[in-house]
């Protein structure tokens, strides 16, 4: 006998009630576009990151998509990563990329408080070259997941991000075409 709760019970027990879901007004009114405002949210940890971050940022620039690169760490500013998180959707944020080092839990706890897509890059550059940071973002307990990177994978991050968008937007899916066609002529980013 078990007393694990699933979250999904009350769901599927409550099959013939109109989805509670469906009642939530921000799942049934489309963001409006302002044009130019941020997509891609790239948040890290100090301004220590910002080396192998901005790796990151100068992809999403050659893809063409407004981004927002803050630093706010989830140990030294929980409040402020609060608001930053919980107002990413309504600012019209497609997805989030969280890059942090050490025992760091910026991506999760991000994650914990948006429904967007959040990817996370472990930094090296701690005492365990960032085998901690990998494993604190990589290992999310069930039911809050962060699409996690290599270690110092800030590029992918961005690719990702990008793939994300263009899941729904034609002008950068053709982008990221014509970058595979430049990885297979030699280009490495
Ligand atoms: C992490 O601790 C940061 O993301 C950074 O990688 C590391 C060290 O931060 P600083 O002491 O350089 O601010 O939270």
């Amino acid at each position: 006998m078990t007393d694990d709760l699933d979250p999904f019970d009350e769901l599927e027990e409550s099959a013939d009630q109109p989805d509670p879901r469906s009642q939530l007004e921000h799942a049934v009114t489309p963001v409006p576009r302002v044009e130019g405002a941020p997509l891609v949210g790239v948040l890290v940890g100090s301004a220590s990151d910002l080396p192998v971050m901005q790796q990151g940022t100068a992809i999403l620039e050659r893809f063409g998509i407004p981004h927002e690169l803050r630093i706010i760490s989830a140990h030294r500013s929980p409040d402020l990563l609060d608001e930053f998180a919980r107002t990413a959707e309504e600012r019209g944020m497609v997805c989030l990329i969280c890059g942090a080092g050490m025992a760091n839990h910026l991506a999760g706890a991000v994650a914990a408080r948006t429904a967007l897509p959040v990817i996370g890059v472990p930094l090296s550059g701690s005492q365990l070259n960032g085998l901690d940071a990998l494993y604190s973002t990589v290992q999310m307990p069930k039911g809050v997941p962060v699409a996690t990177m290599a270690i110092d994978g800030a590029v992918n991050a961005a690719i990702l991000a990008a793939q994300i968008l263009a899941v729904r937007d034609p002008g950068v899916r053709a982008k990221i075409y014509e970058f595979k066609d430049s990885l297979a002529e030699g280009f490495r980013p």
